[in-house]
């Protein structure tokens, strides 16, 4: 069973502008709410695929109400924790979309964790995670009152023998993956953090940056390079990936779609090749997807022939 966490859930407001400018009224031409929070969508995008899984999370008052909803209309098991009574909502990301296509997160900071959620938390995850489950850490977790909440939890399930996956950034990147996570999903700027210098954007140097991590055991990272696809280390050796050219209107969400088709593959036992070919057209088509979560089926599985897969030889 496939499972995700959300530790700082949000609802999405998507504001569709001309044009964003700073220091004047920006107008806006239409406003669409969806659900947010990295692993929320990781779950919507699984499902897409046909595949079932749960999610894991902490929400309050209505706004998480509403994330639960909009989990469950989508065919999610939820298995969120809900605290009402407080004047506490789960929070709302502001994410900007220019005619452009240029996107734009202004994200809150969110609900501030107790302790006592946390723990609450992690006894739902020890009833219902099974051994040899995969369990997908997504998104900021900087509401937590403990900053190496993910390795926390990594340790408390070590027996459980699970297969981790890493979708963060910040410090919780650069803690967890001292734990040996299974794969993890960096961007240019996180794989600068995780190296501690600024990696240049051409493919040596990022494979350089890659192997450099070598001494923390993770078998597969996948470095995402927006439109320009993915350079990714697997136990199998290095792949350059390129992306299929789409009409792109929201690029906002196409890395959980990645990771999400990623993380199919891999529980399916496809070869790897299949397995990015999946991801990568998934992800593509959430570009050319309004939204910021979900895609057409159709439309990525008609994608799927147009990426392209270089395996390096040389590494
Ligand atoms: O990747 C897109 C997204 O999941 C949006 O839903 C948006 O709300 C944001 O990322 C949340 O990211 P964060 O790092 O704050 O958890």
């Amino acid at each position: 069973m496939i499972h995700t966490l959300t530790l700082n859930p949000a609802i999405d407001r998507i504001l569709y502008l001309d044009k964003f400018e700073r220091n004047i009224t920006n107008r806006i031409q239409e406003v669409r709410d969806t659900l947010g929070g990295k692993g929320t969508h990781v779950s919507v995008n699984l499902k897409l695929l046909g595949q079932d899984n749960t999610a894991f999370g902490i929400c309050h008052g209505s706004v998480g109400t509403r994330v639960m909803d909009m989990l469950r209309e989508a065919g999610i098991q939820v298995e969120f924790d809900h605290y009402e009574g407080d004047d506490r909502q789960t929070r709302t990301n502001y994410l900007l979309v220019e005619k452009s296509t240029d996107c734009t997160i202004i994200a809150e900071s969110g609900v501030r964790l107790s302790q006592k959620e946390l723990d609450s938390l992690i006894a739902r995850m020890d009833r219902v995670i099974r051994p040899g489950d995969y369990l997908l850490f997504s998104g900021d977790a900087s509401n937590s009152p403990d900053p190496s909440i993910y390795n926390r939890i990594m340790h408390a399930f070590r027996d459980k023998d699970l297969r981790f996956f890493l979708d963060t950034s910040g410090k919780s990147l650069k803690e967890c993956i001292q734990e040996g996570p299974y794969m993890i999903k960096p961007n240019l700027d996180e794989l600068s953090t995780l190296t501690g210098s600024q990696v240049p954007e051409e493919d040596a140097s990022i494979i350089e940056a890659i192997n450099s991590l070598s001494c923390y055991q993770v078998p597969i990272i996948a470095v995402s390079l927006g439109g320009d696809g993915s350079i990714v280390k697997t136990p199998e050796g290095f792949y350059r990936v390129h992306p299929p050219r789409v009409d792109v209107c929201n690029t906002i969400g196409c890395g959980d779609c990645y990771l999400a088709g990623f993380v199919y593959g891999l529980s399916k036992g496809f070869p790897m090749e299949e397995t990015l070919r999946i991801a990568t057209a998934v992800s593509a088509a959430t570009a050319e997807s309004q939204l910021s979560v979900g895609y057409d089926p159709a439309r990525a599985n008609a994608l799927r022939s147009q990426v392209t897969i270089e395996k390096l030889s040389q590494v």
